[in-house]
């Protein structure tokens, strides 16, 4: 490539990219359920990662202007309000099989989410992690923004030859600013942990975490559900007792595991929680979104569990890398109400739905339970045929 040639295809390059961090979302003209709003266009893809992080833009190292660092996919993000911006925490994967962290930030909530210039630069522990995702973004009332996420790393304990044995455990971060990380010490328990959260507010004076434990890399093996378990100090988090808040049952969404999304909202009629839940199939695992609530006195009590999924994988969003895949670790209540859902679809990209409290809770209060059978929905089914018949409508 000559100089000129380099320069138009440089600035052609920028301009592509522009435009297309520049797209208007909107939410396509359909009925859609009541329940929540899709966007049309994913909030973040690879394709928004700097171009500074994968080109080198100089003609002398990179005569060709070819790519030099790939991005795979970009999904699984933390979420928070924060200086009146919509601020995403992604998992960005590179085509290398890492993720790291990296800070996208809108100021609708919906489009034009922009990547900070570098990814975060997230310190290290005297175990250095292989792997970290899924950071959960909790603003605590101790003042601090914690971010709690999954740090991979080999199972020393894998025979020879075993080279995909992992050891899950939570990572600990907290900024003030979202600029200067401080790493804190895993979290210590007896069991794996993936999808560990903080609770925003002290419960008896202690940290509350929203946990899952696991046997195993992959098995939850006895790890029952969602688990709580409270914390004096985060600086040296230990699990002690944990007990299970929201179980896993046979035959339902959440047969193989489940794990808490963000951290719950907090809402007049109890904390609003987002879940994903886990079953196997033929086609491998399937993810999909489910909701519950917990008491505002006690959070670690259940008192809202509709049956079934709340968002399932739809169209585009059930091919990619990890097919059949809903994942969620970040929501943001606006304060009129407005609930702006990041879900990512298939680990490859992160998408936006749209509700309100009132309608999730709603949803959460009056969707019928799970009967546990075939003849139970069969009759819930009946029961609201009777009604409307009664109503004639
Ligand atoms: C992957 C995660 C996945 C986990 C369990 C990890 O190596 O990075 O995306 O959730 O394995 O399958
Ligand atoms: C995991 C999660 C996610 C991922 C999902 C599907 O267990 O922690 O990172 O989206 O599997 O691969």
């Amino acid at each position: 490539m000559n100089k000129t040639e380099f320069a138009t295809k440089l600035i052609s390059l920028k301009t592509d990219h522009e435009k297309f961090l520049a797209v208007k979302n909107k939410i396509p003209d359909e009925t859609g359920n009541g329940i929540y709003s899709r966007y049309k266009y994913p909030v973040l893809t690879a394709a928004h990662t700097p171009l500074t992080w994968r080109y080198d833009f100089n003609i002398e190292r990179n005569p060709f202007l070819m790519e030099r660092i790939g991005i795979n996919a970009v999904f699984n993000a933390g979420a928070i309000y924060f200086n009146n911006r919509y601020v995403l925490i992604a998992r960005v994967e590179g085509a290398d099989r890492k993720s790291f962290f990296a800070i996208a930030e809108s100021d609708n909530g919906i489009d034009n989410f922009r990547f900070r210039d570098y990814p975060v630069v997230l310190p290290q522990t005297a175990d250095p992690d292989t792997n970290v995702y899924d950071m959960r973004l909790t603003r605590h009332e101790d003042g601090w923004i914690y971010g709690i996420f999954c740090t991979e790393r080999k199972d020393p304990a894998a025979p020879a030859g075993d080279l995909s044995s992992a050891v899950a455990a939570a990572g600990i971060a907290r900024t003030r600013d979202l600029i200067n990380w401080e790493r804190l010490p895993d979290l210590k328990s007896t069991s794996q942990q993936r999808n560990v959260v903080l609770h925003p507010e002290f419960v008896d004076g202690k940290y509350a975490l929203y946990t899952r434990p696991q046997d195993g890399f992959i098995d939850t093996g006895k790890g029952g559900g969602i688990g709580w378990a409270l914390v004096d100090d985060m600086s040296c988090a230990v699990v002690e007792n944990e007990i299970i808040i929201d179980h896993r049952h046979y035959h339902t969404i959440k047969e193989l595991k489940n794990g808490e999304g963000p951290h719950p909202i907090k809402t007049k009629s109890g904390w609003l929680h987002l879940a994903h839940g886990v079953r196997n199939c033929a086609a491998g695992l399937r993810y999909v979104l489910y909701m519950y609530m917990t008491s505002l006195e006690n959070p670690a009590r259940l008192i809202a569990s509709p049956a079934g999924y709340f968002m399932a994988p739809e169209g585009d969003e059930r091919v990619g890398d990890v097919s059949n895949v809903l994942f969620s670790n970040g929501w943001i209540a606006d304060a009129d109400g407005t609930v702006y859902i990041y879900y990512a679809s298939s680990d490859t990209r992160l998408h936006v739905a749209v509700s309100d409290i009132d309608r999730l809770v709603d949803y959460c209060m009056n969707t019928p339970a799970d009967g546990m059978n075939s003849a139970a929905s069969v009759a819930t089914i009946c029961k609201l045929v009777d009604r409307n018949r009664e109503n004639n409508i």
